[in-house]
């Protein structure tokens, strides 16, 4: 079968999860409409009300070791597996649900709600219980400087060079589950755009704010159109 893609890459957000129980942020009772992102999300947030925020993610964390990853995650490992081309999963999602289903060309751009950061040492640990105040860090002792090592608002993406260069080599841009609101993941598809090479695709529960950048539209809960579109990559189409 003559393939029709060489290298892709896929951008998910909190809608890919969404069906395996965890909230997305800005659908209706989502995250973001129930706590103040700038209390919760910011680098400021945490100076100002670091028990706040440590309660928010000890929250996600019970939530998270609670979910199992959904027929969509199992889709894009399943992907990975078998493209022989190359292939980059970028990730706007915390959880490590992609993990579980056994994906691992990998880059979480927002961090990760399983691990934690030392701001006095810098060492980046897994953690899947509470943090707060008083926990020490495991590498240097210091305690009271342990935060999530997750990108809160204003702060830089991570992976963003091996992000842009996969993005400038792709024929396959896919963007599942994400509202299209949150720079610089939502203006991924322009720039694969500009290089005029890229098939554009959108999977989405409904249209995102960057959908008319999107050649292709594809709308249903991610656990039916995402291993639906799998199969057809696969088949060469
Ligand atoms: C940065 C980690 C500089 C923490 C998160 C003004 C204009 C433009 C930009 C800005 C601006 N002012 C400030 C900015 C920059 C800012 C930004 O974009 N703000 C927005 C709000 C305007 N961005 C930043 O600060 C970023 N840093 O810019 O640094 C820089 C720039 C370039 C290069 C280098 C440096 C840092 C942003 C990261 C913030 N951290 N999360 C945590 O998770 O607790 S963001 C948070 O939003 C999550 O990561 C989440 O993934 C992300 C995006 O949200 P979505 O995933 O899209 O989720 P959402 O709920 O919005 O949508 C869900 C979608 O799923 C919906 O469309 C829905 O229809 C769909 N869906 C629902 N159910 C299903 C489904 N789809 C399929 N099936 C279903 N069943």
């Amino acid at each position: 079968m003559q393939k029709r893609f060489r290298s892709i890459v896929v951008l998910t957000g909190a809608g890919i999860s969404a069906e395996s129980g965890l909230g997305t942020f800005r659908d209706k009772d989502g995250l973001w409409t129930k706590y103040d992102l700038q209390e919760v999300a910011t680098p400021e947030g945490f100076a100002r009300n670091p028990v706040l925020v440590h309660d928010f993610y000890n929250a996600r964390r019970k939530n998270l070791v609670e979910a199992t990853p959904n027929a969509a995650h199992y889709a894009l490992a399943e992907l990975e597996r078998r493209f022989d081309g190359q292939f980059l999963l970028v990730t706007q999602n915390v959880d490590d649900l992609h993990e579980r289903a056994g994906s691992t060309r990998l880059l979480h751009m927002h961090g990760e709600l399983l691990k934690i950061r030392c701001e006095s040492c810098d060492s980046v640990r897994v953690w899947r219980g509470d943090l707060d105040l008083a926990t020490a860090c495991p590498d240097c002792g210091t305690s009271g400087g342990l935060r999530p090592h997750v990108v809160w608002f204003g702060e830089m993406p991570l992976y963003m060079d091996d992000i842009a260069a996969a993005l400038d080599t792709c024929d396959l841009f896919v963007s599942i589950g994400t509202s299209g609101q949150v720079y610089p993941a939502a203006g991924f598809v322009a720039e694969v755009r500009r290089g005029g090479l890229a098939h554009t695709v959108e999977l989405n529960l409904d249209p995102s704010d960057g959908f008319s950048l999107f050649a292709e539209k594809i709308y249903g809960p991610a656990t039916e159109v995402v291993p639906a579109f799998v199969t057809r990559v696969l088949a060469g189409g």
